[in-house]
């Protein structure tokens, strides 16, 4: 009988366990198929955000694991199994401390990592950094370079731009040059707009009056999507572009290519 009872016992702990581990396994591995349910990013300061990210994930995880685990254990340990009351138990001092400071712990962890990644990715510009100069207009996007302003192969005395303008039907590619520092500097004459390309991890307003900056340094080559963020009226989805990440030998052809003098004089769109 003592045999039999602990028998039931076994089987039924080994079922519920296998269930689990299974749910686990089955839940962690679509959960993380696809990376980290987030894209790395193609930027220094994305790959920041993302380990970052990573970090809260792995956190959430642990707390998670630990909370389900000791609610589970004391749902079988200390299930009813009389009518007789339990000890009755009132204060305990450890528990208290212990579970004051492990939260504590966890959000100045946060913090301290979450810090050292807003820093990273809102560094100013240094003067040396190429800029790109970003207008969002009802309802595309217009993409400006000065010859005085291009990084590495800026020339001083230059006065030459040329500026690339969007149309619904032919969105418009915005290319810089891996590993190096790129200032995206944003203004609207319109609405409300958001400059976004989802590999960036990152996006910012652009509001009519202001100039929203921000500085990424690519780390891959490629094509990349980007669109526009921020609901700006009837054709905002139209507001799609390209991000072509080049090496610096492609994008000197690509200023060389669009720096003629014809395309030269042309003014941004609006
Ligand atoms: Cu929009």
């Amino acid at each position: 009988m003592h045999n039999a009872a602990a028998r039931r016992w076994f089987l039924r702990t080994a079922v519920i366990f296998t269930l689990l581990a299974t749910l686990l396994t089955l839940t962690a591995s679509s959960a993380f198929a696809d990376g980290w349910q987030q894209p790395s990013g193609i930027t220094s300061q994305a790959r920041n955000m993302h380990n970052l990210y990573k970090l809260v994930v792995v956190m959430g995880l642990v707390v998670f694991v630990a909370v389900e685990g000791a609610l589970l254990l004391f749902i079988f340990k200390y299930k009813k199994r009389g009518d007789d009351l339990p000890p009755q138990i009132h204060g305990n001092n450890l528990l208290e401390i212990i579970w004051t400071t492990i939260p504590i712990v966890i959000v100045l962890i946060l913090f301290v990592f979450s810090f050292r990644s807003l820093i990273n990715v809102d560094k100013d510009a240094k003067p040396a950094d190429l800029t790109v100069e970003v207008q969002g207009f009802q309802f595309q996007w217009a993409f400006t370079y000065h010859a005085n302003d291009l990084g590495a192969k800026s020339d001083p005395n230059s006065t030459s731009t040329f500026t690339i303008t969007g149309t619904a039907a032919n969105e418009p590619t915005v290319v810089i040059p891996v590993g190096e520092p790129v200032e995206f500097s944003l203004t609207s004459n319109d609405v409300i707009h958001s400059f976004y390309v989802r590999d960036f991890l990152y996006k910012l307003d652009v509001i009519p009056g202001r100039n929203n900056r921000f500085v990424v340094t690519a780390r891959e080559t490629g094509t990349f999507t980007g669109q526009c963020a921020e609901l700006c009226g009837l054709n905002h989805s139209l507001m799609r572009f390209h991000l072509q990440v080049v090496t610096r030998d492609e994008f000197d052809a690509f200023i060389q290519k669009n720096a003629k003098p014809a395309k030269a004089a042309a003014a941004p769109a609006r």
